[in-house]
C-alpha cells in the first residue's frame, strides 16, 4: 500500500506511534510518506520506501497566525496525486482530520483516497471539547473513513462526548520489546544510584495533565523507608516548577532531571519502577515502554491506565493524587523481592503479549485493508 502518515512530529505519544507505525510497515514492503512540519523526532534510519513531505506555512505579513491546517491540506493533495495514495492515516484529530478531509475532496474527481484518524488523547478529552474546534472534530470524524481510539476508554468517551454513532476500532498502542527489553546496565545504574539506591523512573513532557510534582512527593514518602532516587526524563511547562519542589523538600540531590533523551530504553532498563500519577491518560504509552524493560508501573486509576496495568499484578493503581497510597505501594514492592520480580515478570510478559509491535501492526493493516475494500 501507498499509505501517507501525518502527525505531530515532536515529544510525545501520538508522534511516536505513528512514527514506529510508519517504520514498521515500511519494513512489511509498504510505502510511506509522512507529511509534518518537521521530521517526527523518533524516525532515526534511512529507508528507501520512506519519505518526508514538509508542510511549510507562509509569513505572509497579513497572517498574524500561521495558516497551518491550510498549508498541511495543500501539501497532502501534492502527496496523495503525485505519490498515488492509497490512504493517509493521521494521528491526533485536530487539524489533521479536517485537513485531510479538505485534500481528500480536492483530489475527489480523480481518486478516492481513504482517510482513517487515531484518536489519541487530549484530542477528545480536552481540546476537541473547546468550542473553538468541537464542530470540527465532530466533523472530521464523522466524515472519515475509518476511525481507531487507542483504548476502549478512549473510544467510549469519544462516542459519549461528541454523541457520535460512528463505527470506531480500538487499536493499542504498541512497544518494540526487542528495543525495550530488560538489561544489566549496572555502570549507568552506578551513576544515577551510586550508594545501591533504589530508582524510580518517570518520563513525560511535564504537561500539568502528568502531575509531576506527585511523583516527588512520592519519593520524599519512599526515601523514609527505602533509600531511593528518582529521575525524571522529558521536559515541558512544569520542569521549573518540579526543580523548585525538589529544592523545597531538600530533594535536589535525590531527583535527576535529566531533560529529552533519546536512549530511554537504556536509562528505563537501570530504573526499578515506573510512576504515572497523571490526572488524565488515554492509553500511557510510557508506562508500556517501561513494562516491557520489566519495569511495574504505580499509576492513578484514570483512563485507558487500568487496560495497560493490571492491578496487583504489574503494578499498582491509586486514586488520582493519594501518593500517601501510591509511596505504600512502592515501598511494598522495592522490599520484597520475591513479589517485585513477579511483578516484574508479569509486566514484560503484559508488552510482548498484549502490546507488541508484531500484535499490533497487523490489526493497523487488517484494519486499512477493510477501509480500502469497503
Ligand atoms: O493527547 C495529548 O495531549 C498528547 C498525546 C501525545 O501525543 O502524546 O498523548 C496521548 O497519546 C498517547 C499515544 O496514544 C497516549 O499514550 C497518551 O496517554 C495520551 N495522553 C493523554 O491522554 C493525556
Amino acid at each position: 500500500m501507498k499509505i501517507g502518515i501525518t502527525c505531530y512530529p515532536t515529544y510525545g505519544g501520538s508522534g511516536v506511534v505513528a512514527t514506529e507505525l510508519g517504520v514498521e510497515l515500511a519494513k512489511k514492503g509498504h510505502e510511506i510518506h509522512f507529511i509534518s512540519y518537521a521530521i517526527p523526532f523518533r524516525l532515526h534510519h534511512y529507508m528507501d520506501n520512506i519519505f518526508y513531505h514538509e508542510v511549510e506555512t507562509s509569513t505572509y505579513p497579513l497572517f498574524e497566525f500561521p495558516l497551518y491546517s491550510d498549508a498541511l491540506a495543500g501539501k497532502m493533495v501534492e502527496v496523495m496525486r503525485y505519490e498515488n495514495l492509497d490512504l493517509i492515516h493521521v494521528h491526533y484529530a485536530i487539524p489533521h482530520a479536517t485537513s485531510a478531509y479538505m485534500a481528500k475532496q480536492i483530489c475527489r474527481q480523480h481518486q478516492d483516497v481513504k482517510i482513517i484518524t487515531t484518536l489519541h488523547g487530549t484530542d477528545i478529552t480536552l481540546i476537541g471539547l473547546e468550542p473553538s474546534y468541537i464542530h470540527l472534530l465532530k466533523f472530521g470524524i464523522m466524515e472519515s473513513d475509518g476511525v481507531t481510539a487507542v483504548s476502549r476508554y478512549l473510544k467510549e468517551k469519544t462516542i459519549t462526548n461528541y454523541a457520535i454513532e460512528k463505527e470506531i476500532e480500538v487499536i493499542p498502542n504498541f512497544v518494540d520489546t526487542e528495543l525495550y527489553t530488560p538489561k544489566d546496565t549496572p555502570e549507568l545504574r552506578c551513576r544515577f544510584a551510586p550508594n545501591g539506591e533504589k530508582v524510580l523512573i518517570h518520563t513525560s513532557n511535564f504537561r500539568t495533565v502528568k502531575r509531576v510534582q506527585d511523583t516527588i512527593k512520592i519519593l520524599e514518602i519512599v526515601k523514609k523507608e527505602v533509600p531511593a532516587k528518582l529521575i525524571l526524563i522529558g521536559d515541558g511547562p512544569d520542569r521549573t516548577e518540579c526543580e523548585r519542589l525538589a529544592r523545597e523538600l531538600g530533594l535536589e540531590k535525590d531527583v535527576i532531571f535529566l531533560g529529552k533523551q533519546d536512549a530511554l530504553p537504556q536509562i528505563l532498563a537501570c530504573a526499578d519502577l515506573f510512576l504515572i500519577p497523571s490526572q488524565s491518560e488515554s492509553f500511557g504509552l510510557a508506562a508500556l515502554e517501561a513494562m516491557a524493560v520489566g519495569l511495574p508501573v504505580i499509576s492513578s486509576s484514570v483512563g485507558g491506565l487500568p487496560e495497560v496495568i493490571t492491578h496487583n499484578h504489574s503494578g499498582f493503581i491509586a486514586e488520582i493524587g493519594d501518593v500517601k497510597r501510591m509511596a505504600k505501594y512502592t515501598i511494598d514492592l522495592l522490599t520484597n523481592e520475591k513479589k517485585y520480580s513477579i511483578f516484574s515478570d508479569n509486566a514484560r510478559a503484559t508488552a510482548v503479549e498484549k502490546f507488541s509491535t508484531e500484535k499490533i501492526v497487523p490489526h493497523y493493516e487488517s484494519y486499512y485493508e477493510k477501509v480500502l475494500n469497503s
